[in-house]
């Protein structure tokens, strides 16, 4: 494309004015804000959909307003301040829930291995300038900031964990930050919760993340006042990472948080699921190159954690499927995004 030299000048200044304003002109609607709900350091598919929302917010699709830890372990909040330093994004806010789920002997945690190396030298490999694990806001008041400072219907919770922190939040009440209720705020902020959890195929299982805290699971599906769309199990096990991917597409950078974290998850070379990267797709992109929305109704999850759904006019709940050309589309732009230089 022609233009001169002065529009260029223009534009870049123009750029750079609405990099500073959030990527937004007052002409455009506000971008969705995003909030990560995350158990990162039990699963590497966290990693590559932390990377993606980076990458969002890179290309001013979206604000990361905030990121919140549902697990017991320190260094799960460590690993996202170290990412959000490593990616340019210093100042994304953390939460920590304050009785988290205990994953730490459900896998190996790639999360604290790579908060501890060090380069030749000693010193840390990754910065994590003034971190201090006690310090670590509660993740229901930060939610409930959050929420408060957000235009109304403008939020996306991508949900990639367990679910205490949202369960706590909806049973918050009204206090010195808003008048407004959990619920209220949910209702009044939350465009829509992206969740991965669940089971709705033709041989359900019961899930990972709703096994580890079935009565939170319950009270979501039941409860909470907004759209929730799941990203069940049989939908992550149709796209799967590739070793590859991350052995030849993350060279870019000397040391980068994904590589180090995959390959320290599990012995080099594996392909994984990445089930939490296919529910941050959805929540940015939910177009029908990549998924089959099922009809709206009703989710029931049971007391071994098998879910159910029932389609009802009005209803709330959704679940995702995807056919096997639509599966080879979302890797494709999970590919695409993951393994392109981060803006930094
Ligand atoms: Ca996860």
């Amino acid at each position: 494309m022609k233009q001169t030299f002065g529009k260029y000048l223009f534009g870049a200044a123009f750029t750079l004015c609405l990099m500073a304003a959030g990527c937004s002109s007052p002409e455009e609607q506000p971008l969705p804000s995003v909030i990560l709900e995350t158990d990162i350091g039990n699963y590497i598919d966290d990693v590559v959909a932390l990377d993606m929302l980076y990458k969002y917010v890179d290309d001013c699709q979206i604000t990361l307003a905030a990121e919140c830890v549902n697990t017991d372990s320190p260094y799960a909040a460590a690993f996202l301040h170290l990412t959000n330093h490593w990616y340019g994004y210093p100042d994304i806010p953390i939460g920590q829930a304050r009785q988290g789920i205990s994953s730490n002997f459900d896998a190996p945690n790639y999360a604290e291995t790579v908060c501890q190396m060090t380069d030749d030298q000693g010193l840390p490999l990754f910065q994590r300038p003034n971190f201090q694990s006690d310090s670590i806001p509660d993740a229901v008041a930060l939610y409930r900031k959050t929420l408060a400072a957000q235009p109304d219907s403008s939020v996306i919770l991508v949900s990639v964990g367990f679910s205490v922190n949202l369960i706590n939040l909806l049973r918050s009440g009204a206090d010195s930050i808003s008048a407004l209720t959990g619920k209220e705020l949910i209702r009044q902020k939350v465009r829509l919760l992206s969740m991965m959890a669940g089971s709705f195929g033709a041989y359900p299982i019961a899930e990972y993340n709703v096994v580890k805290d079935i009565p939170s699971a319950q009270a979501i599906a039941r409860e909470w006042p907004s759209p929730i769309v799941y990203t069940p199990f049989e939908v992550g096990v149709q796209v799967k990472y590739q070793a590859t991917t991350v052995e030849q597409g993350l060279l870019w950078a000397n040391h980068h948080p994904l590589k180090e974290a995959y390959e320290h998850y599990q012995a080099m070379p594996y392909d994984c699921e990445i089930w939490d990267a296919i529910a941050t797709l959805y929540a940015v992109e939910p177009s029908e190159t990549y998924f089959t929305l099922s009809p709206w109704g009703d989710v029931h999850v049971d007391d071994e954690g098998y879910t159910t759904f029932t389609p009802r006019t009005g209803g709330l709940r959704a679940y995702l499927s995807m056919t096997a050309e639509q599966a080879s589309a979302a890797l494709y732009r999970i590919n695409q995004l993951t393994t392109r230089p981060a803006k930094r």
